[in-house]
């Protein structure tokens, strides 16, 4: 470890161990954000362990523990349960080990809570769902309850339905596994096939909408069919611009980005520096229409022609490097 000359303590000797704990590593999104989080603390010297997240609220309580054996400075945790987190962590943050949560309401004004502005990324889905398709129409729905940016984003979603009667919800459905894409695509066929008449799915979660988008391609009905998302891979762009695709628009962040944020929010707490409680980065509409004419073809792609894509200017200081896409 070298060190960061001109940076705080301790990021001026280096090797600063931090832990990033996550509740799911698997698909796009998880996979990005953690080599968001690597790049981050490379330029910050950090020694960066990574406990990969299997969906298993106990092996994240036992990592914690073991991250607080190790003697980290700091923690983050991507994703979670809260109700089987609250005590472990309190134990870290007695320990004067600094604890940055995304997307986990842990609920500590001790804790800032990183986030991608999930009403707002709702919202924009929902005005472009309107612009295609009006105010009456047959929807499907997918969630699971009981993940801070699902829950925040079916907030609006159930406002949306209120105040817009010709808004029918004919099918909820919804897993979230190591196998989302896959087993949401089962839940969606059962549901279109009962309800001939959906014609658009809000899917706010990439793998709830490559399910859904498998679906419509198995059972031949991605003509009549248009589908809504959060989150953008490469992997993402390729599916919503493919000719025939009903996925149509998505509303994004580079979780990249988001990943390095966290990183950044923990070395500031680390180095005794002020950071907000609420830290937000926040996501932009992706149409399919906009994207084949702008020619994107991957995440590399919007960065250059979308500065949000690059970087943010969340938990930022002068000696943290920050250009790192
Ligand atoms: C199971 S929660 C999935 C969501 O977490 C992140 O906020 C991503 O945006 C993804 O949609």
């Amino acid at each position: 470890a070298d060190g960061l000359s001109g940076a705080p303590a301790p990021f001026d000797k280096g090797g600063v161990k931090v832990a990033l704990i996550s509740y799911i590593s698997a698909g796009d999104f998880f996979q990005a954000y953690q080599a968001g989080a690597e790049a981050q603390a490379k330029a910050l010297d950090i020694d960066l362990r990574i406990f990969p997240g299997r969906q298993d609220a106990a092996e994240q309580r036992e990592q914690i523990l073991q991250a607080i054996n190790l003697g980290v400075s700091g923690i983050v945790i991507d994703h979670g349960l809260p109700e089987s987190l609250g005590d472990v962590v309190q134990q870290a943050l007695d320990k004067g080990i600094k604890v940055v949560a995304f997307d986990v309401n842990l609920n500590n004004p001790k804790i800032p809570q990183v986030e991608q502005s999930d009403h707002e990324l709702a919202s924009l889905a929902l005005e472009q769902v309107v612009k295609d398709n009006g105010k009456s129409f047959n929807a499907g729905y997918v969630y699971v309850a009981g993940f801070a940016p699902l829950d925040r984003r079916n907030e609006v979603w159930d406002k949306f339905k209120s105040e817009n009667a010709g808004v029918v919800e004919k099918a909820r459905f919804g897993n979230v596994s190591d196998t989302t894409a896959t087993s949401t695509a089962d839940q969606a066929k059962a549901a279109l096939t009962a309800n001939p008449d959906i014609s658009v799915v809000f899917a706010p979660y990439d793998e709830f909408a490559r399910g859904v988008k498998l679906a419509a391609n198995d059972l031949g009905i991605s003509k009549k069919l248009k589908i809504y998302s959060a989150d953008v891979s490469t992997a993402d762009i390729q599916e919503i611009t493919e000719e025939g695709s009903p996925w149509v628009a998505t509303v994004a962040t580079n979780p990249a980005v988001v990943g390095a944020v966290s990183i950044r929010a923990a070395a500031l707490e680390i180095a005794g520096q002020t950071v907000p409680h609420q830290i937000t980065v926040k996501p932009t509409l992706l149409t399919q229409e906009s994207l084949r004419a702008a020619g994107v073809k991957t995440i590399e792609d919007l960065a250059q022609k979308i500065p949000a894509f690059s970087t943010s200017d969340a938990a930022t200081a002068s000696w943290i490097p920050d250009k790192l896409f």
